[in-house]
Order: structure tokens, then sequence, then C-alpha cells
């Protein structure tokens, strides 16, 4: 049985979304243009006023916001309210530049919160529910967000954050845990911890997990799933907009409903800026039209992605979005070919390795190198050269035929390669361009 938190809104015809959300972004545009110095100069810059945004048909009028805006802005220049309306900030790990710091109001959270318990309820949680959050609490917004879904939802919730994985075993059995929070590459280590462990699926009470903040391939999630013995569900979001939440995936799992009441979305060629129509893969751009302490209008994320409004069985009326495919700043040029991480993700899995990874690319005698570390997994270590040699041979051919690239593969001891509590690092780029 599919449950909702916001049944009337989540499943409500969509002239009725429409409606609300021009009726929204018409005030949110006046809002900021009252309130936003530095979005109002843009707009001025551009020529537009209010008056010309009279329905969401006339987004497409408004200027971008993009991370260098928000880092020239930095920290208070995009602020819709003033301080003393704030109740708090979460901020990106971004490790370079500027971190990105957003603000809330009260209001802004409770708004936040309702978006994480929708999530939830999808994931089929209800109020007899025990859901740990293990993703990491405190400026990253992963713990706070699905803290305040679960309690919205009645869970009972369990703020492991991050960290110490025995510790976070021991609790999902002894306070029987059935949901479980978390970044997909640290579920896939709790998994590795217990059958390290000697536990299994059957060992532990979970059925279902939300896991996103980073990208996981289908493969990931199958691993997952096995492992945990749950369905595996996405979840998707960002500081800018609030965090976890702005999207998430129903039973139907064939893309994540996007909070169409809190924000619209469109999709951009990344190059020209120019709108795409349904069904188009580019850049996924955002507006919040409920946000009032960072209310930031057509948003640039960066993820690449598609939009779907086909009928979904589960019942909502929300437009999908896929799985992220990239980020337009994550893909890698290697001698001219243009590569995801991703990809190299679903051929590893295919070929039966652990998503232990790292992608080194470097420069030598100005051609591109792609050097492809993959953790072995302890069945299939050996010190056979042969035999070792031959299963590179299979993963370059693999690579080959996913990317058209030969990469250079390497094979190396369980555990080699360092594991991730939070977001994992996947790509190591030495070169100097
Ligand atoms: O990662 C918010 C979040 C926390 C989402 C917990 C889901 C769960 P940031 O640290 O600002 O916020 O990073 C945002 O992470 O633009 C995507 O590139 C990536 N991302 C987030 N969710 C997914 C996902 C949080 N489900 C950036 N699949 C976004 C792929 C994701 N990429």
């Amino acid at each position: 049985m599919e449950r909702y938190y916001q049944p009337e809104i989540e499943c409500a015809p969509r002239e009725q979304i429409k409606a609300l959300q021009d009726e929204r972004l018409v005030r949110q545009v006046k809002h900021v243009w009252e309130n936003v110095p530095y979005y109002r100069r843009k707009m001025e810059a551009k020529g537009v006023t209010p008056e010309d945004i009279k329905s969401s048909d006339d987004l497409y009028k408004l200027p971008f916001l993009s991370k260098a805006d928000l880092r020239e802005a930095y920290p208070y220049g995009l602020m819709g309210k003033p301080l003393k309306d704030c109740v708090r900030i979460q901020s990106t790990s971004g490790t370079t530049g500027k971190r990105v710091v957003a603000f809330y109001t009260q209001h802004d959270i409770d708004l936040w919160e309702d978006c994480c318990a929708r999530a939830i309820m999808a994931a089929g949680g209800t109020d007899e529910d025990v859901c740990q959050v293990s993703y990491g609490y405190g400026l990253f917004t992963g713990g706070p967000g699905l803290n305040g879904g679960s309690h919205k939802v009645g869970c009972l919730t369990i703020p492991t954050s991050s960290g110490n994985t025995e510790r976070q075993i021991m609790f999902i059995q002894d306070l029987s845990a059935t949901i479980l929070c978390c970044t997909p590459s640290y579920a896939a280590y709790i998994g590795e911890t217990m059958k390290e462990m000697g536990l299994g699926p059957d060992d532990i009470p979970l059925k279902a997990g939300i896991f996103g903040a980073e990208a996981w391939s289908q493969e990931m999630r199958r691993d997952i799933e096995n492992t945990l013995g749950i369905k595996a569900y996405d979840i998707y979001g960002l500081t800018e907009l609030s965090g976890p939440g702005v999207s998430f995936e129903c039973s139907a799992q064939t893309g994540m409903h996007i909070n169409e009441d809190h924000f619209i979305a469109e999709i951009i060629n990344p190059e020209t800026g120019e709108v795409l129509p349904e069904g188009s893969q580019g850049e996924l751009v955002f507006t919040s039209i409920t946000k009032e302490a960072f209310p930031l209008l057509r948003y640039r994320t960066r993820d690449i992605c598609t939009l779907t409004r086909e009928p979904c069985p589960c019942g909502r009326t929300h437009v999908k979005m896929t799985k992220p495919q990239g980020r337009t700043d994550d893909m890698l040029i290697i001698r001219g070919v243009n590569v995801f991480p991703s990809q190299i993700e679903t051929v590893l899995l295919n070929h039966g390795y652990p998503a232990n990874y790292q992608i080194i690319v470097d420069r030598v005698r100005n051609t591109d190198t792609l050097d492809v570390q993959v953790e072995m997994t302890p069945e299939m270590f050996t010190d056979n050269l042969g035999d070792i040699a031959e299963r590179q041979k299979e993963l370059v051919e693999g690579l080959r035929s996913m990317l058209g690239l030969t990469a250079k593969v390497t094979l190396v001891a369980p555990k080699s390669i360092v594991r991730s509590e939070g977001k994992a690092v996947r790509v190591i780029d030495r070169r100097k361009i």
C-alpha cells in the first residue's frame, strides 16, 4: 500500500499544482525584488521587472543564478529576510573555494522537514518505524533534514550521525531499526562491516533505506539491497535549496518526484542556457517558490538529468527526475571524450566488483591518462598474477566498450581504498591545465 505524508498535495491534479506554482512564483519574484538587491540588479540588467512575471510560463525571462553568484554574494548577499528572522544555517562540504552557506527561517525548516517526511513515507515509513539517521549531522544537511522528517512521520528516531560503524550495526540490532538513512557509499560500508562481523541480512530488522547525496548506480542499489536485505530508495537535494527532499523515490522507483509545490524544475542546455523540452537531457535548474530566507530563483544545479511527466503508478502527480547522470562539473573530458564516473561504476559493478574504486586522471607528455583502481573482493583476491592480468584485461575491454576509451585498470587488494562515512571521493584529477 502506497503511503503519503500530504496526499492532498502530493497527488493533486496537475492544473492545481500549476496554479499553485504560478501564484507562488509571482509572490516570490516580488519578495526577491524587494528584499534581495543582488538579484534585483541581475533582473534590472536583463530588463525584467516583477510585472513581467505573471505565471510560471514567464520563468524563462528571469536571470539564472549559479554557484559563482553564491560565492560573490557570500555570506549575506542573497538573503531574503533579516538575520533576526533566521534561526539556522547549513553549509556544503565543498572543498574548493568558499562554502555555500544557506539560511533558514523556522517556516523554511518546517517546509523542508515536510519534504523529508514525504520521502520517508514514500519508502513505507510510519509512526511504527524506527529510523536510524546515519547521515552526518552538523553543517551538512543530510542528518538534520532526515531527522526532522523522521520526527514529523512519528518514527522513533536514532540520530547516530555517521561513523563508528560497529556501533551503527549494534543500534540497528538492539533498537530494531527498520529504516536506515545515509549515503549509499556508507550503506555499502555498513554492509561490508556486517559481513566481516559474520552477520547477514536476516540478522538485522531493516526493511528500507533512504540513500542519496551522491551518485549511485542501479547496480550499486542491488548490491546494497542484497547485503542489507532491504528495499533501497533514492533521495536528492542540495544545500542551496534546503537539503535532502527536493525530490525522492516512490515505490515505482522510476525516477524521483520533485516537490513541485516548493520547487519549479527546468532542464536547460548547459552551454546556451536555452530551456529544453520535456524528456531532453540537460542541466537541472530550480526555482524555490516558498523559501523565505534564501530564495534562489533559477538556480543552476550543474546536475544532468531528464524530467518526465508520465503518470506514475504510485498516484503522485509531481514531475519525476531521473537519477542525476553526472554533473556538468564532474564530467571528465579525457582525450576529448566525455566520461562520467557513473559510467565507470556501472562497468565495475556489472563485472561483479564492489563500488570501491578510484579514478585517477593525469596528463603525461600532453596526453590524458585514465587509471582506474579497483578493489577486489576477498573472494577474488589471489596472488596468481596471470589471473589478475586476465581480470584486468576484461575490465579494460568493458570500459572500452562503455566509454570508447582505453583505460589502465589496476586491481588492488581488498580494503585498500579508503572508505567513506559520507560522500565518497571517487575522482582524483591531477592534470594541471
Ligand atoms: O547532498 C543534500 C542531501 C543530503 C541529499 C542527504 C540527499 C541526502 P549538497 O552537499 O549540497 O547537498 O550536495 C548537493 O549532491 O547537486 C548532486 O550533485 C549530489 N546529489 C544529491 N543527492 C543525489 C542523488 C546534499 N540522490 C549535490 N543522486 C547535488 C546523485 C546527488 N547525486
